[in-house]
């Protein structure tokens, strides 16, 4: 029944946020319409699935902000991917929306006071070990360069004057990441690392790691005691019925001892969201993302290509 409460709640919701957006596009295309007479059907369809690209992040935060209960979890509204929904005579649009707090916020790395979290330190060392990554203790340290705004190096990390010698590397930035594109700019990070990598880092987020979204060896790398059959648990556990508080890890079998190990590194809440969307209308075809904080429904990073 709750399930058939949110699918009518979700349809309710898309219809406003739809109607809302079509106004928006028709107003912002009636003059452009005008003056564009003469260009070509393909451009004038580009122009439609950008902007209905851009108004999909506009539903996206919509939805967010709707979703004010005590847990973010699978089951609920912003969740629910929205495919090839239709709008108007041509178009369809995509709606995905993923939480980042289950990601380890590698800027964290480094404190406010410029210094080196040791906590956040043990953790990523531990990640990286569980993801096979050669030399973690050279990888964090030389991010811990990239992220500190000194220029002398961790025992086995690369600051400026290391970069400068090397024909292949940039400058090293030190400042904390924008995107995790730029792990490729860090020293000693090759492809094949950033790959394994991604999925389980993020440039956002506190300390507490999401429960409801964090991976298993994100979620493993929280804790020594904490192996990655342990991690796999909540993980299906959640596919079945997200988490609604933290203590409901005791009930998973052998989870009262490991409870205590991470509980407090946790949280049910998530703050910080991907929203993606992907529009067509016509020949024109449009994608947009963006990064936006739910508590102050701010948007933190966009693009549309
Ligand atoms: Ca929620
Ligand atoms: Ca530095």
């Amino acid at each position: 029944m709750k399930n058939l409460n949110n699918q009518k709640g979700m349809a309710l919701l898309l219809v406003l946020a739809i109607t809302a957006l079509l106004t928006a596009l028709i107003s912002q295309l009636s003059f452009s319409t005008l003056v564009d007479l003469r260009l070509t059907e393909t451009y004038r369809d580009s122009t439609r699935a950008y902007y209905l690209a851009k108004g999909g992040i506009q539903i996206g935060q919509m939805v967010l902000k709707d979703d004010s209960n005590s847990y973010d979890g699978n089951n609920e509204l912003w969740a629910q991917k929205i495919i090839n929904y239709p709008v108007g005579e041509l178009g369809l649009i995509n709606i995905t929306i993923v939480p980042l707090d289950g990601k380890i916020n590698i800027n964290m790395l480094v404190n406010n006071s410029g210094n080196i979290d040791a906590v956040v330190k043990d953790r990523c060392l531990r990640l990286f070990e569980i993801l096979e990554i050669d030399d973690p203790q050279g990888h964090i340290d030389a991010l811990i360069d990239w992220i500190d705004t000194d220029d002398t190096p961790q025992p086995a990390g690369a600051e400026t004057e290391y970069y400068a010698s090397q024909t292949s590397l940039g400058s090293c930035k030190n400042g904390p990441l924008d995107t995790l594109d730029e792990l490729h700019l860090v020293a000693g990070f090759n492809n094949i690392e950033v790959k394994k990598l991604l999925p389980h880092l993020s440039v956002y987020g506190g300390k507490k790691l999401h429960l409801n979204s964090a991976t298993a060896p994100a979620l493993c790398a929280l804790a020594e005691e904490i192996n990655l059959s342990s991690a796999e648990m909540i993980v299906e556990q959640r596919k079945i019925k997200p988490f609604q508080s933290v203590e409901e890890l005791k009930l998973l079998p052998g989870w009262d001892t490991f409870y205590w190990a991470i509980n407090s590194f946790l949280d049910v809440k998530a703050n910080y969201y991907r929203i993606n969307t992907d529009a067509s209308v016509g020949d024109g075809h449009r994608r947009a993302s963006a990064t936006v904080q739910k508590d102050k429904n701010s948007l933190l990073y966009f693009r549309i290509n």
